[in-house]
């Protein structure tokens, strides 16, 4: 039965028919001001609860002054440099009522300060401050941060693995900033979910079900792990608020097995290894987001198919809480109308569909039975390995959780080129080109460099106003706890950093000073880059009628290589603070099987950075991948930065999410790159392009 153990037919006895999930649609852009207007438009059409998407400066803890940061700010979430941004960006949504999810992991210690310091200071406001106690008031009050309901991301073991948004080296980052949080909340905020379990990420990086399903349940068993042995908690104190969030691609039945066997996995590990007395502490809880991989550029209404078959398998398989992805995935954040279509996918299944009649209407379907405990085998197995090799944390600093994920992806590239895979207007029943311009959809455009000037003006107003003394005091406090290595993680002890970081907040430093004052204690983790080999050429190899096309790439660079004397070389990079990496990583493994010389650059340069590195490696040819709206600052930046150099016989490539809107100003106006390879090019296709254009330029 649902809500008996081992949960496979859901946490709760009546499910829907009780409560429906949370429709809870993933948003931010811009500036606190656009990002707070957005969200109260949203929860007056029907949106339940908040789920806040950050920009990339804020991910990576750089305040939006920061000369890393210049074509970022803004553009894939929303800017927050201190508690002021925060307060505006809740301003008339009362956070001791609705609830609040927060994607952050890298400066998860000031963002999460900011949101609880913007709640006091909200409250107080309101006039309900009489109703709570504050600072050193009335004992017998409880505190604001009581009623604040929510989740906090702060899942780094999955950012060191696919999503790359860390800042500090994994030791600290986990026995620092994830343990001292949920210790801290664990006394102070009751009903806040301290980590929310991410498998949905290594979906979208390319890992399979089995393998997306047995790291995700291997995170949290690291997690508790965490909180037991670092922060001296016990397992009651901390599992009923841990909570999970899976991604939901275009395998139906798979995906709502998926989620059954995580419930099962994880009631059934919980209990082997904390042995728990609170039932709550084996509830599987989960957030559900549909595939943005699975949505294409080409035909985009077809997204809205895709999304409501996700949707449903996410129902189905009884999420707690859902995000719909909007149809203009490929090219863009939503824009209002793409994000109504996206929410009244829920409404529509809530209350039109009948979907909540049921509590679960897979129980006992022999397919469904078995399907289960195939993949719940399959990821138990993986789970094994890894806690054979120590754990989640050894094995990713193994590095094989990476490169599992990677050669899954790889191989997905392979069968899609080759056409074992089909995607429905991509590479099966295509529009010609004219019927495809037709189709174009209209694209959410941000100013980058004025939201930015915006940022930059409210900093220096801040710091204008701000006790400096109160400043330093607050920063020299969070580095000396940094230092300590000692586990200060219970709730109330004076060094825990969640504490240290609100009266930071409160005193007006910034998302930047905080994140420094630990990176002084720290340093900042780099991280190495490794490429997949063999694995795109096997999928071709599977299917005979497109290997002559792989070969004929093949032989067309052996006689480059014969003319030239060298391969052709490329430097894949990416630059800014975009972490997506699975398209750079696929792309150089195909380019590499197809024989290539490839350079892969590190995560996070600037454009100088990159020129220096295609001179110093004297390629023919940069292949940029943009995933995270910079293209229009960054592409002329590193045009500017190799043209200074004299060296404008490097041609320039770019790919990944841009808009049609923005070739002209990309290829003709700037001339910043010589091709762009939009979502849903096949490999090959691009090999013999860039090929073409290195060869006239040489
Ligand atoms: C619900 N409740 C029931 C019930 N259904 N009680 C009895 N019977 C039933 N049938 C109770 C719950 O116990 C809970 O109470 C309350 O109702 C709320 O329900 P919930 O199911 O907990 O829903 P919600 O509050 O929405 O919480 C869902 C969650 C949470 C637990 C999954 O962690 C969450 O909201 N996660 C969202 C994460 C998110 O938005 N992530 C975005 C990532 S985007 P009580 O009192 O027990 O709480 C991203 C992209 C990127 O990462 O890379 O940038
Ligand atoms: N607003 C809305 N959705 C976003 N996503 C990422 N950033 C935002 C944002 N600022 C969604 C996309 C993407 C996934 C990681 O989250 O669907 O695929």
């Amino acid at each position: 039965m649902p809500g008996v153990k081992p949960y496979d037919r859901g946490p709760y006895a009546t499910m829907y028919t009780n409560r429906p999930w949370t429709i809870r649609q993933y948003a931010g852009f811009s500036t606190a001001e656009e990002s707070n207007k957005f969200y109260r438009a949203n929860v007056a059409a029907g949106q339940q609860g908040l789920s806040v998407a950050f920009d990339l400066p804020t991910h990576r803890g750089y305040d939006s002054d920061h000369e890393r940061v210049v074509g970022d700010v803004g553009m894939a979430g929303v800017s927050i440099d201190s508690v002021e941004d925060m307060k505006i960006l809740f301003d008339g949504i009362p956070l001791d009522q609705i609830s609040v999810s927060m994607t952050m992991n890298g400066a998860v210690l000031p963002t999460m300060a900011m949101y609880i310091q913007a709640a006091r200071e909200q409250q107080e406001v309101l006039g309900k401050d009489s109703n709570f106690r504050e600072g050193a008031g009335d004992a017998s009050k409880p505190s604001v941060m009581t009623s604040l309901r929510g989740t906090i991301q702060n899942d780094i073991l999955k950012e060191f693995m696919v999503r790359n948004t860390y800042i500090y080296p994994p030791k600290e980052s986990m026995d620092r900033v994830v343990a001292d949080i949920i210790g801290f909340c664990a006394s102070n905020m009751p009903k806040f979910n301290t980590v929310s379990i991410s498998g949905y990420h290594m979906q979208e990086a390319g890992a399979d079900a089995a393998l997306e399903l047995g790291f995700t349940i291997a995170d949290g068993l690291e997690y508790i792990r965490t909180a037991v042995k670092t922060a001296g908690l016990n397992v009651d104190d901390v599992a009923p608020r841990y909570s999970f969030f899976f991604g939901i691609g275009m395998n139906f039945y798979l995906e709502i097995a998926k989620l059954r066997a995580a419930r099962r996995l994880w009631s059934t590990l919980v209990e082997k290894h904390f042995q728990p007395k609170d039932s709550r502490s084996l509830l599987l809880r989960t957030h559900c987001q549909t595939s943005g991989y699975s949505l294409t550029e080409q035909q985009p209404i077809n997204n809205v198919i895709r999304t409501t078959i996700e949707a449903l398998a996410a129902v189905q398989g009884g999420t707690q809480s859902l995000h719909t992805n909007s149809y203009d995935e490929a090219i863009g954040l939503p824009t209002v109308q793409t994000a109504r279509v996206a929410r009244n996918t829920q409404l529509i299944l809530q209350e039109e569909a009948g979907v909540c009649d049921v509590a679960d209407p897979w129980g006992g379907s022999y397919m469904m039975e078995s399907l289960t405990d195939e993949l719940a085998d399959k990821a138990m197995d993986i789970i094994n390995e890894v806690e054979a090799a120590g754990g989640m944390t050894a094995y990713i600093n193994s590095g094989m959780a990476k490169l599992r994920i990677e050669e899954s992806a790889t191989k997905k590239q392979g069968r899609i080129d080759s056409g074992q895979d089909v995607i429905v207007g991509v590479n099966k029943y295509r529009l010609d080109a004219n019927d495809e311009e037709n189709e174009r959809q209209d694209v959410l455009q941000i100013d980058n460099s004025a939201v930015r000037q915006k940022q930059i003006d409210r900093l220096i107003t801040l710091k204008a106003s701000r006790n400096a003394d109160d400043v330093d005091a607050a920063l020299a406090a969070i580095e000396a706890s940094a230092r300590l290595d000692c586990s200060s993680s219970k709730g109330n002890d004076p060094n825990n950093l969640m504490a240290l970081c609100i009266e930071a907040a409160r005193v007006r430093c910034t998302l930047g000073e905080i994140s420094q004052a630990l990176e002084n204690a720290w340093g900042r983790h780099v991280p190495s880059a490794t490429i997949v080999q063999g694995a795109y050429g096997a999928s071709f190899s599977a299917k005979q009628e497109s290997e002559t096309e792989y070969d004929h790439v093949l032989s067309e660079v052996k006689a480059f290589e014969e003319r030239e004397g060298r391969r052709p070389r490329i430097l894949v990079a990416k630059m800014g603070q975009d972490g997506h990496d699975r398209g750079a990583k696929v792309i150089a493994s195909g380019f590499s099987d197809l024989g290539f010389d490839v350079d892969i650059g590190p995560l996070f340069q600037t454009p100088e950075e990159v020129a220096l590195q295609a001179l110093d490696s004297d390629v023919h040819v940069i292949g940029i991948s943009s995933q995270a709206a910079g293209h229009k600052t960054l592409l002329p930046a590193l045009k500017a930065e190799l043209d200074k150099r004299g060296a404008d016989n490097i041609v320039i490539v770019a790919g990944g999410v841009i808009p049609q809107q923005d070739y002209d100003f990309l290829l003709k106006e700037s001339k910043s790159c010589s091709a762009v390879f939009g979502p849903g090019t096949r490999i090959t296709d691009a090999a013999m392009e860039t090929l073409r254009l290195i060869e006239k330029k040489n």
